[in-house]
């Protein structure tokens, strides 16, 4: 394959600005090892009139382009459909969807809109790349301008089970919308198995292999790619400036108490609630624990101007609140929770200085925190992961502590164990934690999945 690499994505890492995560970095260099492309998305500004075409940044062969939204399309398909409906329905929620027709077409509209504005750019020896729930329709929405090229599709959340999917009232539109693509990625098994099981029931695919459905008179493979992370970033972070910064500032105040970390996107699939009422059952059962252990939650709050957030948001300053008043003494407060975000040098400082990583989303795709931690542990003296049996990341770190994060007494008992595990069965664990991480890592994941876009 000679052409180039198009990407799009709802957000976008603009060139001169810090790449905030691997991912950024992954697709970034994607598109330079490929000799040049582009990377297409939402520029994060929301304007009063729709403006026309898209702005372009250059970096070396890379153009990076960049489109509004209006006011009705950032409420409608950003605020509304994606994360009122798309979001909660994906992760299990439908009590928390709001399905209102009118934001569905909002998101059919941007998709189509988007397709439009991406379609100019593409040359017909070019693979495009499409990330996520936003872009659920854009394929089909390429193909029907004009766009007959490689077209692959990779979902970051999770894909239901069919029953929960069909719960959506656009789900048949969805899917064939899905199967515009020549290659749709996952993040688990788990997710594969269920897109597949739905096109099979529902809409009489056939299967041509194993990995490759006969559905909507085209051929699409649907196959499992679990993304990961850069362990190197993370393994040097802890001794950067602001890694030792970070845990010196903390390890001041939690001395040596052992110390049980959790950070994550204030998002209720994360288990939040749960996790506190969990670690708070540690303090009712174990009297031996009070006073010697601190739970530092970092939690940046995300997607405010939905409701379901704001509601979270209460929930935690409530319990947080509630635990710390019963359980707090002069000289030691049980939870230390800061809802706001770190960099990510002092993120890895906080994940070597734990005794603890706490990572229980009650669903999730991937999970990248459980990668991370895993990654910044010292190897002679690693941390315990107490990872939730739903979150991607389970699917390859079998060698953490599984816990089902509704079982409030379940995940007490999993964290005291992780806080007295012996330092020879940390090390075992982790060994086997991080050789996964390591070789399943960011590149890795970029690679399988244009390898498999290309495939003939
Ligand atoms: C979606 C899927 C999937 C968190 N707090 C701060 C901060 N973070 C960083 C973490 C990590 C990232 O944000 C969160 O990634 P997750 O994977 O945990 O979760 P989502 O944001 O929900 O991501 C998920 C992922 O896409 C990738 O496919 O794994 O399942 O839901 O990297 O470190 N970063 C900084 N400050 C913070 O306070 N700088």
């Amino acid at each position: 394959m000679t052409g180039r690499l198009i990407i799009a994505s709802n957000r976008i890492a603009l060139p001169g600005a810090p790449k905030p995560g691997g991912l950024a970095v992954a697709l970034a260099d994607a598109l330079a090892e490929r000799g040049g492309g582009v990377w297409f998305g939402w520029s994060g500004e929301v304007v009063e009139r729709e403006t026309r075409g898209v702005r372009l940044f250059a970096e070396g062969a890379v153009d990076y382009a960049v489109a509004d939204l209006t006011q009705d399309e950032h409420d409608g398909y950003y605020l509304g459909y994606s994360n009122r409906a798309l979001w909660p329905v994906f992760h299990y929620r439908v009590d928390l969807a709001h399905f209102d027709e009118a934001d569905f077409a909002a998101y059919e509209h941007v998709n189509r809109r988007f397709a439009r504005l991406l379609a100019q750019f593409t040359r017909p020896e070019d693979a495009v790349w499409i990330h996520d729930y936003h872009f659920l329709l854009m394929g089909q929405e390429m193909r029907a301008s004009g766009w007959d090229g490689r077209m692959g599709f990779f979902l970051h959340i999770p894909f239901p089970a069919p029953e929960i999917f069909s719960a959506l009232p656009q789900h048949q539109r969805l899917a064939r919308g899905l199967c515009a693509y020549d290659l749709v990625g996952f993040q688990t098994h788990r997710d594969t198995a269920n897109f597949r099981r739905y096109l099979i029931e529902t809409a009489g695919a056939v299967e041509q292999d194993h990995r490759t459905l006969r559905v909507f008179d085209r051929t699409v493979r649907i196959e499992t790619f679990s993304i990961g992370i850069d362990p190197d970033e993370f393994a040097s972070l802890p001794d950067s400036e602001d890694g030792r910064a970070a845990a010196d500032r903390l390890g001041r105040i939690t001395e040596n108490r052992a110390l049980v970390i959790g950070v994550d996107r204030m998002d209720y699939s994360k288990g939040l609630p749960q996790r506190m009422e969990a670690f708070g059952r540690v303090l009712d059962d174990h009297e031996e624990l009070r006073g010697r252990v601190s739970f530092v939650q970092i939690a940046p709050p995300s997607r405010e101007a939905v409701d379901a957030y704001q509601q979270l948001r209460e929930q935690l300053d409530r319990l947080a609140g509630r635990i710390n008043a019963d359980y707090a003494d002069l000289d030691w407060m049980p939870i230390r929770y800061l809802a706001r975000s770190y960099g990510r040098g002092s993120l890895a400082g906080l994940y070597r200085l734990a005794r603890v990583g706490l990572v229980t989303p009650l669903m999730d795709g991937m999970n990248l925190v459980a990668k991370e931690f895993v990654a910044a542990q010292q190897p002679d003296d690693p941390g315990a992961l107490v990872l939730s049996e739903f979150a991607g990341a389970a699917e390859q770190l079998q060698a953490a502590i599984l816990v089902n994060p509704h079982d409030i007494a379940g995940t007490a008992d999993a964290i005291v164990r992780a806080l007295s595990m012996p330092v020879e069965e940390r090390r075992e664990r982790w060994q086997s934690l991080v050789a996964n991480v390591r070789e399943q890592d960011i590149g890795w994941w970029r690679k399988a999945f244009l390898a498999a876009l290309v495939e003939p």
